[in-house]
């Protein structure tokens, strides 16, 4: 293992508000699952697309698209299920910040996959971070949902 994976301050700085459990079952989560959370992507990227480019580190269990929870349609993230907790890794070290559909992806360790994850939380059904943004990006829907009501 990396020695950069044994330091849980650097694992990732995402904390999932409704994990239920300590800090300290939250990081051995991240530091044993065999799941990654990758976000950034356009609501227009496939799985198939994902699966392409996800099995250069491995082979692939599942993958569950994050879905807007009103039109259940992808909204720009997924979670990756490998058999092996050495391909997780090499997904986040060389996966993570390469160009999915012309977009910079971010790959993250994950606590691991449960039902209910796949939904975004923000309150107009997509991604929390899309509710916000103020910037216009044309394959996450435009401009953040807040503005948009404006
Ligand atoms: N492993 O980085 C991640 C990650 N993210 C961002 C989401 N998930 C992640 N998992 C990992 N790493 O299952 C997972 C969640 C959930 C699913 C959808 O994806 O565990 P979500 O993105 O809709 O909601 O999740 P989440 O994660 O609960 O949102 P959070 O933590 O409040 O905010 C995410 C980002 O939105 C923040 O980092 C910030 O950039 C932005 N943001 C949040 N609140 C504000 C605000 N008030 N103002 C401005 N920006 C904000």
């Amino acid at each position: 293992m990396a020695l950069l994976f044994k330091d849980p301050n650097k694992i990732s700085a995402y904390r999932d508000r409704r994990f239920q459990g300590s800090q300290d079952e939250f990081e051995h989560a991240l530091l044993t699952s065999a799941t990654v959370y990758v976000g950034n992507m356009s609501f227009y990227t496939t799985e198939e697309q994902a699966y392409e480019l996800f099995s250069r580190a491995g082979e692939i269990k599942k993958i569950v698209m994050g879905l807007d929870k009103n039109t259940k349609t992808p909204c720009g993230f997924c979670f990756i299920m490998y058999y092996s907790r050495e391909d997780t890794e090499d997904a986040v070290k060389y996966i993570s910040g390469t160009i999915l559909d012309d977009r910079p992806i971010r790959v993250d360790f994950d606590w691991g996959f449960q039902e209910g994850r796949q939904w975004g939380r923000g309150r107009s059904g997509g991604q929390v971070r899309d509710e916000y943004r103020t910037d216009y990006d044309p394959g996450r829907g435009g401009y953040g949902k807040l503005v948009q009501k404006e």
